[in-house]
């Protein structure tokens, strides 16, 4: 089969859209840091939805570790295809908006350079919540990361997010350009203003004037972004090109929906991203806790419970009717309350919604995905609104479960016995602790929560949080998942009954 690219997209089968503009005349105004799945299937498209009608804003794509990317999608001429699937039609299209794709380790003072260019006007990152080399309890700079120590010595030849964002700021200084936008994609909260705070504080580190300079030059808009992109597989890849006629080497599976709210806030011309579907606003922040309490939140509770339960995707898991029934429960009940309004919106249709698009049957979103990077992704999507609940005397049961299963997970052997492969940048500190503790939960629960990066220091020394998870961790390691989920599904039906 022939490869998708330039000379062969003609002869895709009429219906899949593509380019409807010039490739050759789109400028690369847009750096983005972090080429994966999730960019290609999100803020790519939307980007080049307006590139027909303003050739300015194409992408210079960068990896930041490895070639994979680069290798499938440069003999592609930087195209791939997007597939949006529902389980009952799919809609396909081909995406133009990559001018090009760096690895970023191959040459980081090529990529400095391009950072440099003053055609490049914003630059935006999907580096995952452990990119931000940051302690995602209290956001503060990890001033003794290895990468941090060796960007702020090195800063011509970096090797971090931090390291080329203010890398490529402090030569755009030195020669008198402007600043280009920083545009924080990553689910954080408040995630343009924890981006400003570490560049700043980055900067710092090895020169004042420079951070002074981007406290007071450079823009940083939060964003809210969302779509379900799960990594990509081999049976994609096959039933894509089948599906195209070409050989598509890294193509994206994803659902109908995406959805990007913007703070408007640049500093300088923006693309038109509204004109594509997403929406800029002033403040951001009751839409990305919203969708970080709620999507992300259930997200990684299905992912934890799912997994004990032997469920390999989030579709699988939430075919359980009891994982399924207490996930609703916990964001209608747990969640919900702990949200800012926002003027008209309809959160009851939203969760419904949510509760949808994780059935989807055209998604294989694998739980151990999901389960990935816990110790970064807990404080967002689960303990803020733990915090919340407890200030305010209102019970946790399920979301202490959630965090729970996560401890369970980390304990490093699955209910049958077999060990489960721990992706977590904290990985060998969580298996020292589980080794040490072993699988007791009231020794297990106070070892875990004595990591206050990731726990802080007024979660573990509050004892309705402490016992709620230890509690919770005991039946997981004594009755398993599946007796747990359902049995605190009952006691809390009953709690409402009397
Ligand atoms: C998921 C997210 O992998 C994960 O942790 O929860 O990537 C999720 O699919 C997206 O945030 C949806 O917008």
């Amino acid at each position: 089969m022939d490869r998708l690219g330039t000379a062969t997209l003609h002869r895709l089968p009429a219906g899949i859209v593509r380019p409807d503009y010039d490739r050759t005349t789109v400028a690369t105004g847009i750096v983005h840091l972090g080429l994966g799945a999730f960019h290609r299937g999100h803020q790519a498209v939307y980007t080049d939805a307006l590139l027909k009608d303003d050739s300015r804003w194409g992408i210079l794509g960068v990896s930041l570790r490895s070639p994979d990317t680069r290798d499938a999608l440069e003999p592609q001429g930087g195209l791939y295809s997007v597939t949006a699937s529902d389980g009952a039609g799919h809609a396909r299209r081909v995406i133009g908006a990559l001018t090009g794709v760096a690895v970023a380790p191959e040459d980081p003072a090529g990529l400095i350079a391009r950072l440099a260019d003053p055609a490049v006007r914003i630059v935006s990152t999907t580096v995952t919540e452990k990119g931000y080399s940051h302690d995602p309890a209290t956001g503060a700079l990890r001033a003794d990361d290895p990468d941090i120590r060796h960007d702020a010595l090195n800063l011509t030849h970096p090797r971090s997010t931090l390291g080329f964002i203010v890398g490529g700021l402090r030569l755009r200084r030195q020669r008198g350009l402007p600043p280009y936008t920083v545009l924080a994609c990553d689910n954080l909260p408040a995630n343009g203003h924890t981006l400003r705070g570490l560049a700043i504080a980055f900067a710092g580190l090895i020169d004042r004037d420079l951070a002074e300079w981007i406290a007071d030059n450079v823009r940083f808009p939060s964003t809210m972004v969302d779509r379900i992109v799960p990594a990509t597989t081999d049976a994609d890849r096959a039933d894509v090109s089948a599906a195209l006629g070409l050989d598509d080497a890294w193509p994206v599976v994803t659902e109908p929906f995406s959805q990007w709210v913007i703070a408007d806030d640049f500093g300088g011309d923006r693309p038109a991203w509204d004109a594509s579907g997403a929406q800029f606003v002033r403040d951001v922040a009751p839409f990305e806790l919203m969708k970080l309490r709620l999507l992300n939140g259930a997200h990684s509770t299905i992912a934890y419970l799912g997994y004990l339960m032997g469920c390999e995707t989030v579709a699988a898991a939430m075919a359980e009717p009891d994982l399924a029934g207490l996930v609703e429960d916990m964001m209608r009940e747990e969640v919900t309350p702990t949200l800012p309004a926002l003027g008209g919106f309809d959160v009851p249709a939203y969760r419904a919604a949510l509760l949808n698009r994780f059935r989807n049957p055209a998604l294989k979103h694998r739980t151990a995905q999901i389960a990935m990077d816990g110790s970064q992704k807990l404080p967002q999507r689960l303990l803020g609104t733990i915090s919340d609940r407890l200030a305010r005397g209102l019970p946790i049961t399920r979301l202490a479960l959630a965090v729970a299963g996560w401890m369970r997970y980390v304990s490093g052997t699955d209910e049958q016995g077999q060990p489960i492969a721990l992706r977590d940048p904290l990985a060998i500190r969580l298996r020292a602790l589980a080794d040490d503790a072993g699988p007791i939960a009231s020794r297990l629960t106070p070892a875990l929560l004595s990591l206050a990066s990731v726990f802080g220091n007024d979660l573990p020394s509050d004892p309705r949080f402490t016992s709620a998870v230890e509690t919770a961790l005991d039946s997981l390691f004594h009755q398993g998942a599946r007796a747990t989920i359902a049995q605190t599904r009952v006691a809390r039906r009953a709690d409402l009954m009397d």
